[in-house]
């Protein structure tokens, strides 16, 4: 899964989600990473990326992710336009889904440094062949959540 935000408290945001997710078993570091997409003048986001090790289905994910947006009062202001906290599902094992409402893997997760950069950390194998020179660009490393799970 992949978190992100960039309204408010950010960091208190993904602490939250961190703490709302099932499962979790590895934590990648923290980044924080210039907007891409959206309105002009937006903020930077702080973004992460989290293992879980679920019986949970994609399905359920979904249910777990969206309970987890609606916990942070996100709102839909405008595509692509700040949120206090964004949770998407990137991978669940080797499943396909291509629903109208779900696509795993996510499609559009493997030209984004935001979401390569913290993934490499913790599964560098999955990431190899793209990350490029460019991808990590307006991707900095500013730490990372606490919390036990965190990989050293
Ligand atoms: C052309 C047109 C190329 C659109 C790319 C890429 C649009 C990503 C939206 C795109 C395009 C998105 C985050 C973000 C968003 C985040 C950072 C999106 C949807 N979420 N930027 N922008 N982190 N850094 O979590 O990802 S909005
Ligand atoms: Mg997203
Ligand atoms: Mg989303």
């Amino acid at each position: 899964m992949s978190l992100g935000s960039n309204l408010g408290d950010r960091r208190s945001y993904l602490s939250d989600a961190l703490q709302g997710l099932p499962d979790v078993v590895a934590v990648s570091k923290l980044y924080e990473t210039d907007p891409v997409g959206g309105p002009p003048g937006q903020g930077a986001y702080l973004n992460c990326v989290v293992e879980l090790r679920t019986k949970l289905t994609p399905r359920e994910l979904l249910a777990v992710a969206q309970a987890l947006e609606s916990a942070a009062a996100r709102a839909r202001v405008e595509r692509w336009g700040p949120r206090t906290l964004d949770v998407d599902i990137l991978l669940v094992g080797d499943e396909k889904v291509d629903d109208p409402d779900l696509t795993i893997p996510h499609p559009r997760m493997w030209e984004r440094g935001f979401v390569l950069v913290p993934l490499a950390d913790l599964a560098p194998e999955l990431v190899v062949g793209f990350l490029d020179s460019d991808i990590g660009r307006g991707v900095r490393r500013v730490g990372r959540l606490d919390g036990p799970q965190a990989r050293p």
